[in-house]
């Protein structure tokens, strides 16, 4: 089965982190061929070892990436994955019209966990002036969607991973015997707040951060108010196959967007969310809608886990009163992240869901 996956980054990076996740997938696990064309391969090599964005098309990890105006030329494959809505060059639609078998059209979407996605999963939208159907595919936190991608051997290497933690911390000169937060969020997060919260909390604390905007203000504010029990351990951008150590290393983690909000929800960790932020707040209602479908699986320690994301999505929650909660109740959110995982993990791989709705169209 040959499959074309196409990716237009918008910017940060999570359009490419999620077509790079989903076509080494298909590449890796199952010896797809893929062609991944994309309009920002600058932006992907970022994130992917081996990538010369200057030599395109060129083969990276089995996957042949292609500058997007390839497809102006390109014949489509068995199977083709739009994504976010992206809309693939006209004349690429009509020869998947044309095309004989007729191939398998998907538009695979934003992940959200609000209730509307399940009565859209799956469904076919006939195009408006061509003879073909294109299928909508939603990522998901429920049975009746298709789940998240998660690699066969995730489990296998975050189990591997405890026995370096503490030499990785070490290489950040982090103290690995401290409580250890990932802060990987929008520059517009509630930065102040979070370390003047720390700082009143006064506990000793690693702030583990990859380079970035936020990681540049909270070293400002540091340099303007030091304190010795914040210690920071900031690393260089490292390959998305690299990326959940960052997580798996530490006890809290502050993540964003979509695919490292999705690997934080896969490390069993206690997370926040900052949500790419949206107008009329309708990241706020993702955020809630996520919410509801953890409730079940965080108790009691529901309450501290909505109030802190609230806190660090809109200014209506006190972040130091929030941080003091999360920090007293952390063994139980441990508790629940992992429970959260396990039931993740019995939706089944995204990958695998969408190839078996493939297969049930061909
Ligand atoms: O970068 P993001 O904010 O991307 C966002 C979201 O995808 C959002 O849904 C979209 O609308 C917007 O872009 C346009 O956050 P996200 O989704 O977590 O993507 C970050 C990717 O970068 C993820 O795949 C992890 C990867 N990454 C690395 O591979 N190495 C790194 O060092 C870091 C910091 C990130």
């Amino acid at each position: 089965m040959t499959i074309d996956i196409f990716c237009d980054v918008i910017d940060n990076f999570g359009d490419a982190g999620v077509c790079w996740r989903l076509a080494s997938i298909f590449s890796c696990e199952h010896g797809f061929p893929v062609k991944l064309y994309i309009n920002d391969a600058e932006t992907l090599s970022k994130i992917t070892a081996g990538l010369d964005p200057k030599k395109l098309p060129c083969l990276v990890q089995g996957v042949e990436i292609h500058d997007w105006k390839d497809a102006e030329t390109s014949e489509p494959s068995q199977v083709v994955i739009e994504t976010f809505g992206c809309r693939l060059p006209i004349a690429f639609e009509h020869k998947i019209a044309a095309a004989r078998p007729q191939p398998i059209w998907i538009n695979l979407e934003y992940l959200s966990a609000e209730d509307w996605v399940e009565g859209c999963h799956s469904l076919p939208s006939p195009h408006p002036s061509l003879n073909v159907n294109k299928y909508y595919f939603f990522p998901g936190v429920t049975k009746k969607t298709g789940g998240l991608m998660i690699e066969k051997d995730l489990f296998i290497r975050q189990e591997r991973f405890a026995k370096d933690r503490n030499k990785f911390l070490e290489s950040f000169n982090l103290d690995p015997a401290l409580f250890t937060v990932f802060v990987f969020c929008y520059p517009g997060a509630p930065l102040a707040e979070f370390y003047k919260a720390l700082r009143q909390r006064g506990k000793e604390i690693n702030l583990l951060l990859p380079k970035g905007a936020a990681t540049d203000i909270l070293s400002k504010l540091y340099e303007e108010h030091p304190s010795r029990n914040i210690q920071f351990g900031v690393s260089k951008m490292v390959p998305q196959s690299k990326f959940d150590k960052f997580l798996w290393a530490s006890d809290s983690l502050i993540i964003r967007g979509e695919d490292s909000f999705v690997r934080a929800q896969l490390s069993g960790k206690p997370f926040i969310w900052n949500i790419y932020p949206q107008t009329e707040e309708t990241h706020i209602k993702k955020l809630e809608a996520f919410g509801e479908r953890i409730r079940p699986y965080y108790g009691e320690s529901y309450q501290t886990w909505i109030d802190m994301n609230l806190s660090w999505n809109k200014s209506s929650r006190d972040l130091t009163c929030c941080w003091e909660r999360w920090c007293h109740e952390l063994p139980l959110m441990k508790e629940a992240a992992q429970h959260w995982r396990d039931h993740l993990v019995s939706l089944g791989s995204l990958a695998d869901n969408l190839l078996s709705f493939v297969k049930s169209k061909i």
